[in-house]
């Protein structure tokens, strides 16, 4: 259920593996392929999308990037991923590997079922789900195995999950991202996160023509209360002067506010349905952790399920729901963590918060070692953490 990131990776897998499946998807494709979402690709789900044969035009168009800027107070601290992890990210839109995404499942004739309304799944606690749905009118229905849910934070396939089994775990930040994209050149070259009094703001792109542009919102924003002039004012005052006066501002070709929740449904498997992205687990996008826990996730799933079909074996589909979430929560984590250092808590923060926080972040621009920390989980943790070592693979 659901053609996005996690539905259309899982199906890619899993057919190149010989495992029959079909996507059922709420909207129509265009729609999928029109929205603008995440940026940063970690090392690890860069390196699981090109030995699967997704990443030729990602390293093509996309852009390696060796490191991350924060500023607070005037001053910038440069995050060097690759001299502290000897890892990198891929900055690529979301957008276009959903673009890749398709073109793979049209190529290898994977069963696309885009518009399907009234989506309902029953027999879940069987070995034979069923998933109906209604397409051009018409009622219709599938008999599987298995059944993902893959339907997103607004997805439905999470409420399946009967009361008894299921813990939800919530925190909704009293503010929301007003994002805008702009075809004007990106004010550097890797992504700044600027912590100011005014609130939180951030700098990234999309490639050398297209950038990517935030500002923290009040909880309730919309759309219409950030005009371009208001929201290039906003940014430009957020930025250290250094910055500032290289911005480039230019009229949005897209403007969103979205809201922002750490939020996890536990477990992410009851019977013959498992969740996997964001309809079990939603994180505010400060550590660009989204889309890449959809990658992590239906990683390890795809493994698990082919070899519950191909070898028999359903020790992988019975561990999916404790090792996706021991790194579910690593990422949810680091998130909120990045989220509580990086904005403004007005009316909800105290002296002693704000305090705390210009010490946590004065402690980040003077110690190595603290900034090791933030940049091996930017770049991305292992599939499954391990525990001791240096935690990464
Ligand atoms: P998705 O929401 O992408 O896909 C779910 C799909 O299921 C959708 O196509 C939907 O139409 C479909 N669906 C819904 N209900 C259904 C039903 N009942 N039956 C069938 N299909 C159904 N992450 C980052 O890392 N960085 C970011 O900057 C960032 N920005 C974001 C901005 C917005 C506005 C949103 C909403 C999310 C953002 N995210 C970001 C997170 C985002 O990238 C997700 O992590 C990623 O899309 C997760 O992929 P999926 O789990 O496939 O969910
Ligand atoms: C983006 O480019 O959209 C982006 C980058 C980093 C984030 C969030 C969003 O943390």
């Amino acid at each position: 259920m659901g053609g996005g990131p996690a539905g259309s990776l899982l199906a890619h897998l899993l057919q190149r593996a010989g495992v029959d499946c079909a996507i059922v998807e709420l909207r129509s494709k265009d729609h999928v392929l029109g929205r603008v979402r995440a940026g940063v690709i970690e090392h690890g789900s860069a390196e699981r999308l090109r030995a699967v044969g997704l990443g030729s035009r990602m390293d093509a168009e996309g852009s390696r990037h060796h490191g991350v800027n924060l500023a607070h107070a005037g001053d910038m601290l440069r995050i060097d991923f690759k001299g502290l992890t000897g890892r990198d990210v891929m900055i690529f839109g979301q957008t276009e590997l959903q673009k890749d995404l398709y073109l793979a499942l049209e190529d290898s004739g994977v069963p696309l079922i885009d518009e399907a309304a009234d989506v309902a799944v029953e027999g879940i606690e069987t070995d034979r789900p069923i998933v109906s749905y209604t397409r051009e009118g018409e009622r219709r229905s599938l008999v599987a195995s298995i059944v993902v849910g893959c339907d997103g934070g607004h997805g439905v396939s999470g409420q399946l999950l009967p009361e008894a089994v299921k813990t939800t775990y919530e925190r909704v930040y009293p503010f929301t991202w007003v994002g805008v994209l702009s075809e004007t050149p990106p004010v550097r070259d890797e992504l700044i996160y600027a912590n100011h009094d005014r609130g939180f703001a951030l700098c990234s792109m999309r490639n050398a023509a297209l950038s990517r542009y935030y500002v923290q919102g009040d909880a309730d924003a919309t759309v219409d209360d950030w005009p371009d002039d208001r929201f290039w004012e906003e940014l430009a005052a957020r930025l250290p002067e250094e910055v500032r006066s290289d911005l480039v501002t230019g009229t949005s070709i897209e403007k969103i506010v979205t809201p922002l929740r750490s939020k996890v449904t536990e477990p992410m498997r009851h019977g013959s349905l498992f969740l996997a992205g964001d309809v079990a687990h939603l994180v505010p996008p400060t550590g660009a952790k989204g889309l890449n826990l959809a990658i992590s996730d239906v990683s390890l799933l795809a493994d698990a399920i082919i070899d519950r079909f191909t070898a028999g074996s359903t020790a992988g589909l019975d561990e999916y729901s404790d090792r996706a979430l021991a790194r579910v929560w690593r990422a949810v984590r680091f998130s909120w963590w990045m989220t509580m250092l990086m904005h403004r808590f007005p009316g909800v923060a105290d002296d002693f918060d704000r305090r705390l926080q210009r010490a946590e972040l004065d402690y980040l621009f003077s110690s190595v070692t603290a900034q090791r920390s933030l940049a091996e989980n930017y770049v991305g943790l292992p599939l499954t953490p391990q525990g001791g070592g240096d935690g990464l693979i």
